[in-house]
Order: C-alpha cells, then sequence, then structure tokens
C-alpha cells in the first residue's frame, strides 16, 4: 500500500454536502493499489460505555486517472453531522486511515483522530440555479452575429463578412441583428445566449468599458436591450452579460481623471497605480490586464469602486431582468469582492447564474460562496485533444475522470462546458477541417453532464484561428452554411432534451473493452444508453459481454449485431440497452 499517495481533505471536492441531507466523500488512492475502501463513520455525540458508536459501510470506486484511484460514497447523516476515518485493504496490508494518520485499529475511545465534517449548514450548502442543469447555451460576439440596424454602424464599418476580421474591425453587428434571428437559435434548440461585452466601449470587442451603465451605441440603445431580453425570455432563452470588473477601459472617465490629475485625482485610489502621475507607455506603470494600457485593473479594495461595481451588477439584474453574469478574468478579482457579489446578485434575483472566467482548477471559488461555476477549459481542452487524435483513448479517460473529481458533483452540473470561444481557435479549425472529428466532439459534448456551450457559427461550420480569426462575421447565406452539421448538432440537442440518460440526470461511466475505441455507458433511474464512438481513422470491429438491444438511437454507419458493433472511421453508434 502505498501510504504517500492516500489523501483526503474535509470541506472541498472530498467531502462536501450535495443538499442539505447528503454528504459526499471521497479518498483518492494509488492507482490499482487498493482492494477495498470502507468508510467508518459515526455521530461524534453517539457513546455507549467509553466507546465512540460507528458503523461501516463499503465506499465504489467511482473512476481513477493516470496516478490515482478515487474512491466515493454518499451518506445522509442522521444529526447533519459526522465524524469518519477510512479503513484501507490489499492483499497484505489493512490500515485505519484517519485525520491523524494510519492506524492498525480504529481508535474508538478518542474520537478527535477521526476526520470532521461538523455540521452540514444550509446556508454552506454549494446551491446554482435548477435552470441550469436543463440549459444548453449559444455564446454570442455581438459585433459579429448580425447587422440589423445599419445606422449604429460605427465609422469605417466593413461591408457584412467582406474579409476576415482584424484586430480593429467593426462590421456593424448589434442588438437588432440577434433579434432577426432568433428563429435560427430556437430552431437550433439552445435555451441560453452568453453575450460577451455590451457596454460602452472603444475596442470591437468592448472589453475595455467606457461606461458600465450604458449599452454601447453600435448595438442599440437600453430599449433594444430590454427589447432582446423580452424577446429571448418568451422563447425559453435566459440572457447572460459579460461582467468586466477586474479593469476597466483606457476611456472610462474615472480612469481618464487620473491620467489627467495624477495623485491629485479623486479617482488616483480606483486603481492601482505605482507612482505620482501616470504612464502608458512603454508598459503602463500600473496594474492592468497583462501588460494592456487600455486595461487598467480596477482596486476592487476600494469601497467606492466596489459600491459602484455592485450597482452595476443589480442595475441590469433589476431593470432587464437578465439570468447571469459571467465574470471576466474573475481570478484576477479578490475573494471578498466576489462574495460580495454574489451576494447582491442572489438577493436581487435568487435564480441568476454566476459564471467565473477562470481556465484553471477553481475550487476555492466554487464553495458556494462565489460562483456557481467556471467556464470548463480543462474539459475543452481534454476533448479537443482527444478527438483530435492528439492523445490516447487512455489519456482522455484518466484526464476527464481527473477533472470530474477535481470538483464536488453539484458542480459539475452546471459546469459550463465550452469547446471553443471568442479566445480559442473555432473547433473545425482546430480539427483541420475535419467535420467529422468536430461531429464525435459534439456528441461528447452534448451527451456529458453540465452546462454546454456552443459558439455561434459552429453549428453551420464557420473556421477562424486564434483571436481574431475566430470572430468572423456569422454566415446567414444558406448556401455557404454547412446544413448537415446545423441538422446534426439540432438533433443532439434534441436527444439531450428528450432522452432521459442522455443529458445531466444520469450519471457516466467508461468502458475499457478496447484500447482505441471509446465506449461509455450513461445511467438514469429511466434509462441506459451506451455510446460506443471510434474516433480513430480505421475501421473497428468491437465484442461486448452483454447482448444489445435493437434500439439505435443515433448512429453513423454502424453495424450492431447481437454483441458486436462494427464502425467505420469516426464512426458511433448510441444504443439504448
Ligand atoms: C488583444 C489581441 C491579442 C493580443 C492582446 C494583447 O486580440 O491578440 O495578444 O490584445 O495585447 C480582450 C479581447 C482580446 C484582447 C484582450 C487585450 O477579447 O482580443 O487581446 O482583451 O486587449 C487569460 C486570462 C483570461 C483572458 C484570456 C484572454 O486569464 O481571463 O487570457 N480572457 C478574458 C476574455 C478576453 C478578453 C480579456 C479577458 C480581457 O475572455 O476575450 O480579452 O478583458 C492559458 C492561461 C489563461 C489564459 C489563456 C488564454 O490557458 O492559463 O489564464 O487566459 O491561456 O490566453
Amino acid at each position: 500500500m502505498l501510504k504517500e499517495a492516500i489523501y483526503h481533505r474535509p470541506k472541498n471536492n472530498f467531502a462536501y454536502a450535495y443538499d442539505r441531507e447528503t454528504l459526499h466523500i471521497r479518498l483518492r488512492t494509488k492507482k490499482n493499489d487498493l482492494e477495498t475502501v470502507t468508510l467508518v463513520h459515526g455521530d461524534p455525540y453517539v457513546w455507549e460505555d467509553g466507546e465512540w458508536q460507528y458503523e461501516t459501510q463499503l465506499m465504489k470506486k467511482s473512476g481513477s486517472d493516470e496516478l490515482f484511484d478515487y474512491w466515493f460514497i454518499s451518506l445522509k447523516p442522521p444529526y447533519q453531522r459526522l465524524r469518519y476515518s477510512f479503513l484501507l485493504e490489499d492483499q497484505e496490508e489493512k490500515w485505519n486511515y484517519t485525520e491523524k494518520g494510519f492506524y492498525e485499529k480504529i481508535p474508538v475511545d478518542d474520537i478527535a483522530y477521526h476526520f470532521c465534517f461538523p455540521f452540514m449548514n444550509e446556508a454552506d450548502v454549494f446551491q446554482a440555479p435548477e435552470w441550469v442543469k436543463d440549459t444548453v447555451w449559444y455564446q454570442i460576439f455581438p459585433e459579429r452575429f448580425g447587422n440589423g440596424d445599419p445606422f449604429r454602424d460605427p465609422e469605417g464599418t466593413l461591408p457584412w463578412g467582406s474579409e476576415d476580421p482584424r484586430q480593429d474591425s467593426f462590421f456593424g453587428g448589434d442588438f437588432q441583428g440577434v433579434i432577426d434571428h432568433l428563429d435560427h437559435l430556437e430552431d437550433l434548440g439552445i435555451n441560453g445566449i452568453y453575450f460577451t461585452p455590451i457596454f460602452k466601449a472603444h475596442s470591437n470587442h468592448k472589453y475595455d468599458t467606457i461606461d458600465y451603465m450604458e449599452i454601447d451605441p453600435q448595438f442599440g440603445d437600453k430599449e433594444t436591450f430590454q427589447k432582446l431580453v423580452r424577446a429571448c425570455h418568451e422563447r425559453g432563452i435566459r440572457v447572460m452579460l459579460d461582467a468586466v470588473f477586474n479593469h476597466s477601459g483606457y476611456y472610462f472617465s474615472p480612469f481618464q481623471d487620473v491620467l489627467e490629475n495624477g495623485v491629485k485625482s479623486d479617482y488616483y485610489d480606483w486603481f492601482h497605480v505605482w507612482e505620482k502621475e501616470v504612464k502608458t507607455q512603454p508598459k503602463p506603470n500600473y496594474d492592468a490586464f497583462g501588460f494592456v494600457p487600455e486595461m487598467p485593473k480596477l482596486n476592487t479594495e476600494n469601497p467606492e469602486v466596489k459600491q459602484y461595481l455592485l450597482d452595476v451588477a443589480r442595475y441590469w439584474i433589476e431593470e432587464f431582468d437578465i439570468d447571469g453574469w459571467r465574470l471576466d478574468v474573475a481570478n484576477e478579482v479578490h475573494h471578498a469582492f466576489w462574495r460580495d457579489f454574489r451576494r447582491v446578485v442572489k438577493t436581487t434575483k435568487p435564480e441568476a447564474y454566476i459564471l467565473g472566467e477562470i481556465w484553471h482548477d477553481s475550487m476555492p471559488w466554487l464553495q458556494g460562496d462565489q460562483f456557481d461555476a467556471v467556464m470548463n477549459y480543462p474539459f475543452t481542452n481534454a476533448v479537443l485533444k482527444y478527438f483530435n487524435g492528439e492523445i490516447s483513448l487512455e489519456h482522455f479517460k484518466n484526464q476527464i475522470s481527473h477533472v470530474e473529481h477535481m470538483y464536488p458533483e453539484n458542480v459539475n452540473e452546471v459546469a459550463f462546458n465550452l469547446l471553443d470561444s471568442h479566445d480559442t481557435p473555432r473547433i473545425l479549425t482546430y480539427a483541420d477541417g475535419n467535420k467529422e472529428a468536430v461531429k464525435l466532439m459534439y456528441l461528447f459534448q452534448l451527451s456529458y453532464k453540465g452546462t454546454p456551450c456552443i459558439y455561434y457559427g459552429d453549428e453551420v461550420g464557420m473556421t477562424g484561428g486564434e483571436d481574431p480569426g475566430c470572430r468572423k462575421c456569422m454566415v446567414w447565406d444558406e448556401d455557404k452554411q454547412d446544413l448537415e452539421l446545423f441538422s446534426y448538432v439540432q438533433n443532439l440537442i434534441s436527444l439531450r432534451k428528450s432522452q432521459p440518460a442522455f443529458g445531466n440526470n444520469a450519471r457516466l461511466s467508461f468502458k475499457d473493452y478496447d484500447k482505441d475505441v471509446l465506449v461509455y455507458q450513461k445511467d438514469s433511474s429511466e434509462q441506459s444508453l451506451l455510446f460506443v464512438v471510434n474516433a480513430t481513422e480505421e475501421e473497428k470491429d468491437l465484442s461486448l459481454e452483454e447482448p444489445l438491444g435493437e434500439t439505435l438511437l443515433l448512429s453513423q454507419k454502424a453495424n450492431v449485431k447481437k454483441n458486436t458493433v462494427k464502425l467505420p472511421a469516426y464512426g458511433y453508434a448510441v444504443i439504448e440497452i
């Protein structure tokens, strides 16, 4: 037994309240090292004759990554509190793993040895809005989705799609353009839109805010925005906006005041300026997003700044009924600010969704007191690399399992699972034009837990490399759209909605039938589905343990007979079992 690999720590992804009554406990051990893990548990205050009263229950292996196995148990402590430790067994040894180390015998006369989950307070339970679990998002970069009101075009606006975007091009996208194309979105089946910033700003991407209380005039006015939100809500589509609170833009009036008056400005403390006078060149002498002089970091620790931004957060929910905030550069803003932000957002609209933009392990923000979810780029990476043939199936399964065990289950259920965004190359370009590989990425994304997001235009086969390449004008000419891909994605979304085991409410387990063919099963209380996916360039024959049902929910040139599945390159079958 490799004791050094064994890890547990309460009150994070290893022990958390799934809901008011249910406690989830996980343990990490070296991969393929232990035969069984048993949880020893009891209420800390139940004693008889000087001995702590406990029960034992076997834990299940919930998955493995490259180096570790993870063990899981779900239980309902009668008094919402628990003391516990783990009995670990391999072929030779048996140990009781406690908070204070490894013991041969369970220390029953002193519960101080055991791990402690002190109390499952309702206020501490991670709670994200229920509707998010059934949401399929669609990300819109407003400057490039549709130009519905040419009178609002900024000076120098180029004809729609006339050339590839440069860092400073404008094509005149606006809210009317979104309203005009809501049928396309409803037809696709999405029910949430994430808009990158819409407030008054200088650039085409609007991440350099000038005024957080105003809509950028190129997009419309507050009335058009109101009309847009209402039109979305009428179609059952939620609306999420981008909150760029880490930094302002260069032309934000408080920053302009500091540029003019230096240390004498009333707004000097709104930023982190290192010297009395502000310099933007050759490098900014103030904290910024990266070293971008146009994006001075806001001092969110200053109560005035904090109040201003919290008012902004409240205003757009209260006045325009938006359903969520996506938080730009969320991990560079201090935690206490986000706690206050959550309080304001949730008191204004308890059902609002708070999504942080963090590309890394985000556990510190997902404890229930800050965000509901983060943009799940570790998921993105694993999916892209596997279906593009860059990593082995084993590596892929390890990575997905690793991402799952990074967070509590209730966090995973609302994770924002994207394949690409305005910050990355588009999937079809990433896959070097291999549409069949892209289809498999969608199949996996849309049959996986969490809340998937489609980047505008991907569904009709748009291409584009790194920013700004990935921000081309939406293609509306049907002759230039890949309508077959559109129907494919549309069908997956509809299966996600109609089949109980396809989407969020089902458990996914990987099967090890073949070293190259991806097989995973999804089980809900009503249905079990087997996904057999050949992401290779060769034809594959697969024999499974059990005879398969006849119901093929979806397939691409698959030949399914009794317990065999024959798949061409990039073929797949989804079988009801
Ligand atoms: C522009 C140019 C770029 C140029 C850059 C620097 O387009 O080609 O490199 O300027 O001068 C916005 C615009 C961008 C713009 C940028 C700066 O959308 O077009 O770039 O402003 O003016 C990290 C951050 C993450 C951030 C990404 C981009 O952690 O928060 O970098 N994403 C948000 C938005 C962006 C936005 C900003 C932040 C700024 O989504 O659209 O950019 O408001 C690794 C790291 C991550 C890193 C990621 C991507 O995985 O671990 O931390 O994310 O790569 O680089």
